[in-house]
């Protein structure tokens, strides 16, 4: 039976979210054991609160108009509580950042870029974005290493990772 549930839950963990890239990938939450408790996909992020502002990028040759949800509110949606957020991507690349550094409005989960969703190719379908023109403070390495694309998973990172 163990091999068994082994085996879905590699699965689970590895086929699926691959197999669901070429559509539409959601962004899971994630509790301190790994379980996913809660998928987030893009029509449950339309339906909050959206934030959209301009901006250039140290990534897109223009500038570009980001939309999607402020970080604050999807962790508030989530329910996520703790002091650092551990954010994982479709490519493995992962990131921890303090809660306390997560301001009201940014970053923002985009889910949109130039009012378009963004294929995984083109860093979607969710990507962590700062105004990066609005202040020196977020341009900084922090920062980018922060604004982590293919988003597609937020836990709440426990001591020993
Ligand atoms: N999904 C994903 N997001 C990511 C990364 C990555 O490898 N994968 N690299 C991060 C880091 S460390 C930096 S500094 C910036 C800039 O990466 P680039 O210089 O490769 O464009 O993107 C961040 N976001
Ligand atoms: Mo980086």
């Amino acid at each position: 039976m163990s091999v068994l549930r082994t085996l879905l839950f590699a699965f689970a963990v590895t086929v699926l979210p691959v197999a669901l890239a070429a559509g539409d990938v959601p962004l899971s939450v994630r509790d301190s054991s790994n379980a996913v408790v809660q998928r987030f996909a893009l029509a449950d992020l339309d339906a909050m609160p959206q934030t959209r502002f301009e901006t250039s990028t140290i990534w897109t040759e223009d500038t570009v108009t980001f939309s999607g949800v402020a970080l604050s509110v999807l962790i508030r949606e989530a329910g996520l509580k703790g002091e650092t957020l551990h954010l994982t991507a479709l490519n493995d690349y992962e990131i921890d950042l303090p809660v306390a550094e997560i301001g009201p409005d940014y970053p923002v989960v985009a889910t949109r870029m130039n009012g378009r969703t963004m294929s995984v190719r083109n860093k979607g379908p969710f990507w962590v974005v700062y105004p990066y023109d609005a202040d020196p403070a977020f341009r900084t390495e922090t920062v980018y290493a922060r604004s982590i694309w293919q988003l597609t998973d937020l836990a709440v990172a426990t001591p020993d990772n």
